[in-house]
């Protein structure tokens, strides 16, 4: 087990968009416990593997209240989607910000889980929401991408000045 760094915005990195998964072996089961520790130590409710500078589609969400249910997604793939909601959201590549956005309410997903297995897995609210918000990591997409460019621009600037302050 390790932790991780995690990649801030505006990190080019966080851009890419990440290559499937094509084979769930040891090193992605490695990588998976690896996210895992990582968010809960953050703590978060979700981590995309480009976030910790592997351009790969793996997933780590938890957001249950006790934090005991751990899911991990590989090649995650949003096959319905209904309703929408609006909620605050946060990052840990963009951290002390959070805004409101917009997404659907009710999803459903395939994926492969850690033994490269397909099944299908159906959310909603925060576990909806944080879901959502992961594969957009995948498509190198953040949620200050949903603020307008002002916001976004304050929210940039914020956060080059934090990293020179902590060079
Ligand atoms: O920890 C996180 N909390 C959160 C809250 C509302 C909506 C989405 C999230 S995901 C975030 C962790 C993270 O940055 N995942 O990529
Ligand atoms: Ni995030």
């Amino acid at each position: 087990m390790a932790l991780l760094h995690i990649l801030r915005f505006p990190d080019p990195r966080l851009r890419l968009v990440s290559a499937p998964v094509s084979v769930v072996d040891e090193t992605i089961r490695q990588l998976i416990d690896d996210m895992l520790e990582t968010m809960y130590a953050a703590p978060g409710i979700g981590l995309a593997a480009p976030q910790v500078d592997v351009a790969q589609r793996v997933v780590v969400v938890d957001a249950s209240p006790e934090g005991d249910a751990p899911v991990c997604l590989v090649n995650p793939e949003i096959i319905s989607r209904e309703g929408v909601e609006i909620m605050e959201e946060g990052c840990l590549s963009v951290p002390g910000f959070h805004e409101n956005v917009e997404r659907a309410s009710r999803i459903k997903v395939r994926a492969l889980d850690r033994e490269g297995q397909p099944f299908e897995l159906e959310a909603e609210g925060l576990l909806a929401v944080c879901i959502q918000h992961e594969i957009d990591h995948l498509d190198g997409k953040l949620f200050v991408d949903y603020l307008s460019e002002i916001k976004r621009k304050r929210i940039q600037k914020k956060m080059e000045k934090q990293r020179r302050f902590s060079m």
